[in-house]
């Protein structure tokens, strides 16, 4: 598929295919279809109503799925923001694009990305909001970034010309806001476009926009079926510090500041909270001021203070995706009123999945299904039919051959992902991926998840845990969703064990993981 010849004939049938359905005036070149990649920080696929119903409405985002397609296993490769994006930017793992974790790495902007391609093909590209890859961003006409996380109120922005610069309000707005400046005002409308609108919220601490604070707080949220797990037969899962009865802090993720009460993150919630007006304060105060005082009062202790702090993140969260969805909605009516929707690619996706109490946690990080899955629903142009639901196995490193596809860009030899295309026309491979692999490096660091490597089918799961550990694990996933048994070395795993190794080995071979000299793996 991707020697000289046939990369040609691809490119060229693509563009057919594309071009054929969109409108072709004489003597213009078939239009493009434009690009709006729409990716918000720790959003998972239980908190958006067109993958989950249990929780909170997200109507905007519904629009979407409905219109278009929902991806129904679409999945990181490495589970953190940083290493996500550098997945995203050049469609390879993180071994090869070297941004492993968010904590020892600095993105080398010299290397292919997938905008630096479509640039070089005539796009017009641009990218506001978090970057999170430390170096400042290469292959974009436009950029205006956060620096690292970014603030929830009265944000700074990196811009272009490498000033900080304080922007008042709240980000998820200002972030829409800069990004339609740009489509109305700043780019060069003779070119198709490709923009990266990269949320924020809702990363911790779930800091919602004055105007939603109200929303859910009658709304009681039932625990999710492994809230009190135990970890048995888990080394790595009871190892972490990520669970919500331990180490979710009152005051820095839960707002329960008051000058006499102290927490290991205080501070920071001070910095925060520091940062907005005497408006916005009052706003915050008037509604977390009643709530702090009956918190202090009664005073919850054991699993009342466990229930109360998971009613209080769910709360949180789900009021700060509610500008999202939003904010969703004016990207979607300004492109249907300027009437480019119908030659727009609108994807909606996230950095990873996370844990919404599911085995008592918040944060992401691990293989397991959670935080491996990320939610993907796309509105697509005209020339690409298919509607629905699409159940083929994907993984963020597609992203950038689907859009160089897209863009009738021969999509390079050493890109490891797969364009996403005939899903999108409807078609299903014979040959299209039946496993997936997943490396996570960020350890020893917050939330203590171990590294790990692994392999999943559609059926089971294979992790090896190692650096201070060295721990397999198995999965069956149609008996065991919830992945509550660790089955590796149980009789009658053998015959799989062996195949799934054997599938794994293939896997790091084929992405050249040099994780296969440390580890190598006898079948
Ligand atoms: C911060 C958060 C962590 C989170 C990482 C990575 N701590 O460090 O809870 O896991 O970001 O998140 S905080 O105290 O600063 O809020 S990521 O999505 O950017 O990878
Ligand atoms: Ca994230």
């Amino acid at each position: 598929m991707k020697s000289i010849d046939s990369n040609w004939f691809y490119t060229v049938a693509s563009l057919a295919a594309v071009g054929s359905l969109v409108s072709c005036q004489q003597n213009k070149e078939p239009q493009r279809p434009n690009i709006v990649y729409i990716m918000t920080d720790d959003h998972t696929a239980q908190m958006m109503s067109c993958y989950d119903t249990r929780y909170i409405e997200t109507p905007n985002l519904d629009r979407i799925a409905r219109d278009g397609v929902r991806f129904t296993n679409s999945f990181v490769t490495n589970s953190l923001s940083g290493p996500s994006r550098a997945c995203m930017l050049t469609g390879k793992f993180s071994h090869k694009n070297g941004f492993t974790d968010n904590t020892t790495c600095k993105f080398d902007g010299s290397q292919q990305t997938m905008p630096k391609l479509l640039q070089q093909a005539g796009y017009q590209t641009a990218i506001v909001g978090k970057w999170h890859l430390e170096t400042l961003p290469t292959g974009f006409d436009f950029w205006e970034i956060l620096p690292g996380q970014g603030d929830y109120y009265n944000p700074d922005f990196i811009t272009q010309n490498n000033d900080t610069v304080r922007k008042h309000g709240y980000i998820t707005n200002i972030i829409t806001d800069e990004s339609l400046d740009w489509l109305q005002n700043k780019r060069d409308k003779n070119k198709p476009f490709c923009l990266f609108i990269h949320h924020k919220a809702i990363h911790r601490n779930w800091m919602a926009d004055t105007c939603d604070l109200a929303l859910y707080e009658d709304k009681e949220f039932p625990y999710p079926e492994t809230f009190n797990d135990t970890y048995e037969g888990r080394l790595a899962a009871a190892a972490q510090e990520m669970s919500i009865a331990k180490d979710m802090d009152l005051i820095y993720d839960l707002k329960m500041l008051r000058p006499d009460k102290e927490s290991r993150l205080k501070s920071m919630y001070e910095q925060f909270y520091g940062r907005m007006d005497s408006v916005q304060k009052a706003a915050w105060d008037r509604f977390y001021d009643p709530i702090i005082e009956q918190f202090y009062k009664e005073n919850p202790q054991g699993e009342d203070l466990v229930h109360w702090k998971y009613q209080r993140y769910m709360r949180d969260y789900a009021k700060t995706v509610k500008s999202l969805d939003d904010n969703v909605g004016r990207v979607l009516d300004y492109l249907e009123k300027e009437g480019l929707l119908d030659n727009t690619l609108v994807v909606y996706t996230s950095d990873q999945g996370f844990y919404m109490g599911e085995h008592g946690w918040f944060d992401k990080r691990f293989m397991y299904e959670e935080s491996m899955h990320t939610p993907l629903i796309m509105h697509l142009p005209k020339g690409l039919d298919k509607r629905g639901d699409i159940p083929q196995m994907v993984q963020n490193i597609d992203y950038a051959p689907t859009f160089l596809e897209l863009a009738g860009v021969t999509v390079p030899d050493d890109i490891q992902g797969e364009s996403l295309v005939p899903l999108l026309r409807g078609e299903s491979p014979a040959d299209w991926r039946t496993s997936m692999y997943y490396h996570f490096y960020e350890f020893p660091a917050e939330h203590m998840v171990k590294r790990h490597y692994g392999v999943r089918t559609d059926r089971y799961k294979l992790i090896h845990f190692y650096n201070d550990i060295d721990v397999w694990e198995l999965y069956d996933l149609k008996n065991d969703p919830c992945e509550m048994h660790n089955i590796y070395g149980q009789e009658g795993t053998e015959e799989i064990t062996r195949e799934l190794k054997k599938e794994l080995k293939r896997l790091q071979i084929k992405y050249d993981d040099p994780i296969l000299n440390e580890f190598p793996i006898n079948e």
